[in-house]
């Protein structure tokens, strides 16, 4: 947009300058008497929506001289005050143009202070889109606080703040000025790599696995500065491997009583399957009996009593007469019992009413939380959070072999702090499940990075710069 002042002993001579100038499209922002004649600020590629109501915005296509709208205008300079009804006609047209003159003024000003440097800003009066050279300088009005008298309304206060004009404005200024911090930034971004190559090689590497902020931030200062790039890559992935927190055994070897909950429809029932059948291939079937706490679906239950008859293990569901308290002294004598929770909305009460009926258990057991390798980092966290109360002892993390990014799961996991025990990754029974490895699940986040290609954008990398540098 460019923005320029115009002054002509009236104001015919002023729009004559501005069409010369700017030809027809130009938009008239303002038209301001002062000492000596009259000023107009015009403007070219300007949205003429922003133009403040109460000016003259027709613009200067086809300028006919003596259409009625400019000869309205020219009257309020030109024509002199006729009596008491007139006279008080002029003010009040004379403060509008004032005014609207100001507000415009004042957008400029704002535009202007705040898109140049401090040292160009201050020395506007010489340069920039308003030209000012040899002209009468502008009316400044008397700022108050917020307030501002305007020059012709003497101690009347007039609220310009809100303007819709200078609101857009703003919003404009505001705009522009995020444009050019993402500009520096991709600017800042292209000085560190080639400043630090590695370091910037590692980021973009480590970025596009899909790890948060937070987590890349811990990483980067762990960078080791060295000749062989590959070698410090295979350091950082190590060191990522070990901020995972891996339980690194099998926790249901030793036996106990575990509860599995999680989100609906993550896999807790044919983990359950899956550990069972392990369990049977090592102690035999007559070690483990299967526990349905969904006493709300029927299918549900059909489901963990299908697994039991197939792997001819004892199973028994939760039922008003059969309380979960009764199932697990019937299966006392079981070195292993697993129980499988319903899969609810977390807003659903019997949701909380099944989670607080494990609790109130007078044998301790242990609670698995199930997570899906599927769900956004958010998911992921948002069920972190609400099972937390319920204190688990660990992660089964499932799906792996359906996800197209491991960072979030692991950012998520890693500031969780529940060890993961075991991952799954397919839907065979009991073939798809193992202990978690952090080798394992570094591996397969790098080998997805590659296979989906992620772009990370310099914008993205930029904001990890900081901690990229401590390397
Ligand atoms: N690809 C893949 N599918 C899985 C995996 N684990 C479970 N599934 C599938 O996910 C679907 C849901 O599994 P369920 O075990 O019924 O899940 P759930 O958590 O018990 O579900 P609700 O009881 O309804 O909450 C089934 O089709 C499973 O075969 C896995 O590791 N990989
Ligand atoms: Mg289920």
């Amino acid at each position: 947009m460019k923005i320029r002042r115009f002054f002509g002993p009236n104001i015919r001579s002023a729009l004559r300058q501005v069409t010369e100038e700017f030809g027809n499209d130009a938009a008239i922002l303002s038209n301001n008497k002062v000492a000596g004649g009259v000023e107009v600020i015009a403007a070219l590629d300007y949205d003429d929506s922003l133009v403040p109501p109460s000016v003259d915005k027709n613009g200067l296509g086809a300028p006919d001289l003596q259409s009625q709208e400019e000869a309205e205008v020219q009257s309020k300079f030109d024509e002199p005050a006729q009596g008491s009804e007139a006279s008080n006609a002029h003010q009040t047209a004379a403060a509008d143009v004032q005014q609207s003159s100001f507000e415009a003024y004042q957008g400029l000003q704002d535009i202007q202070s705040s898109a140049l440097p401090p040292q160009q800003s201050a020395n506007q009066e010489t340069g920039g889109n308003v030209e000012r050279s040899n002209r009468p300088p502008l009316q400044q009005p008397n700022v108050t606080g917020d307030s501002v008298v305007s020059p012709i309304h003497g101690n009347e206060k007039i609220e310009w703040t809100l303007d819709p004009s200078l609101q857009a404005m703003k919003e404009e200024l505001g705009m522009m000025r995020s444009m050019m911090s993402e500009q520096l930034k991709g600017i800042g971004w292209h000085q560190f790599a080639q400043q630090s190559p590695l370091s910037a090689m590692i980021l973009r590497r480590l970025s596009k696995l899909g790890l948060d902020s937070d987590f890349l931030n811990s990483l980067m200062p762990h960078v080791k500065q060295q000749s062989d790039a590959e070698c410090a890559w295979q350091q950082i992935l190590a060191i990522l491997a070990k901020s995972l927190p891996i339980a690194g055994s099998d926790l249901l070897e030793r036996g106990g009583v575990y509860a599995f909950v999680g989100a609906t429809g993550v896999g807790k029932t044919t983990t359950i399957a899956k550990l069972a059948a392990r369990y049977v291939i090592k102690n035999g079937a007559d070690s483990v009996a299967l526990i349905s706490a969904d006493n709300y679906r029927i299918s549900a239950q059909e489901q963990l009593t299908t697994f039991g008859r197939i792997l001819q293990i004892e199973t028994a569901r939760v039922t008003e007469k059969q309380s979960l308290e009764s199932l697990m002294k019937k299966f006392a004598n079981k070195s292993l019992v697993l129980i499988d929770t319903a899969g609810m909305s977390r807003n659903d009460p019997h949701l909380v009413q099944q989670l607080e009926s494990l609790n109130r258990l007078h044998k301790p057991i242990h609670k698995l939380l199930v997570v899906s390798a599927t769900s956004q980092g958010a998911v992921i966290q948002e069920s972190i959070n609400f099972f937390n109360a319920y204190e688990p002892s660990g992660l089964v993390v499932t799906k792996l072999d359906e996800a197209a990014s491991l960072g979030e799961l692991m950012s998520v996991v890693t500031k969780a702090r529940i060890p993961v025990v075991y991952t799954t990754d397919g839907q065979r029974v009991p073939e798809d499940i193992r202990v978690a490895r952090s080798h394992h699940l570094v591996s397969k986040a790098v080998w997805l990075a590659n296979k989906y290609s992620r772009t990370t954008d310099d914008w993205s990398l930029a904001q990890n710069i900081d901690q990229a540098r401590s390397a």
